[in-house]
């Protein structure tokens, strides 16, 4: 195969934002699954910091998944909604938001072990920026209307991560919007689509799977 690789972990949230916009953008590549456990040497070699998503491209290595969507979308800016500037200052302060406080909380939320006893706090504060998100939008189906944007595709991901550490808890919260738009993405073409199942990436058998 001579396409971009794509280094992916099937559950990823960065992965998944990624493979999205490959999708939406119709780019195919060579998808390698790998495990965290054990990153293969091909991608350490050309993204020391370790994370996945790494597209892998002829002349440049993208190791951040929001640069994979800016590449992907650049041949296809009309494959996801076109934001006005006002949506998009929104959209780039959600997602850092995302990124950074919410991740910081969900993390020590679900994996209450690693980190501290008491995961309630953290519960608490991704609480309270899924209240703060219920507030700025209106869902039809997708945050700004008929068609999906990168906003959506970068934290629906992980909106969907603090769903799955305690469903219960999460169904019976006050953010209903937000509710609804998450169960319209799981069940989304898109979102199926970037969560294919594919075997390990085999080094001795260097052939990635066909992605999407
Ligand atoms: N800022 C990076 C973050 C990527 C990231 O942290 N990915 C996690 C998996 S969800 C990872 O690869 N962690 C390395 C590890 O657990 O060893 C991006 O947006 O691509």
């Amino acid at each position: 195969m001579n396409l971009p690789i794509l280094y992916s972990f099937r559950r990823c949230p960065y992965a998944m934002r990624a493979r999205m916009a490959l999708i939406l953008a119709s780019k195919k590549c060579e998808l390698r699954e790998i495990v965290l456990k054990n990153k293969p040497d091909e991608m350490l070699q050309i993204s020391a910091k370790g994370t996945v998503p790494v597209l892998e491209l002829p002349n440049e290595v993208l190791d951040e998944s929001l640069d994979i969507i800016s590449w992907a979308m650049q041949t296809h800016p009309e494959s996801v909604h076109i934001c006005s500037t006002k949506e998009k200052l929104m959209s780039e302060s959600l997602i850092q938001l995302f990124d950074s406080k919410f991740k910081y909380h969900l993390d020590r939320y679900k994996y209450a072990s690693r980190y501290e006893a008491d995961s309630s706090k953290h519960q608490e504060e991704c609480k309270n920026i899924l209240e703060n998100l219920e507030l700025k939008i209106d869902p039809c189906p997708w945050i700004f209307g008929e068609k999906v944007s990168l906003l959506d595709i970068s934290i629906l991901p992980f909106i969907r991560q603090c769903k799955i550490a305690n469903p219960k808890w999460f169904f019976n919260q006050n953010f209903i919007k937000v509710i609804a738009l998450l169960d319209f993405f799981e069940v989304s073409d898109l979102f199926i689509g970037a969560m294919k199942k594919f075997d390990l990436w085999d080094p001795q058998n260097p052939n990635g799977s066909l992605f999407p």
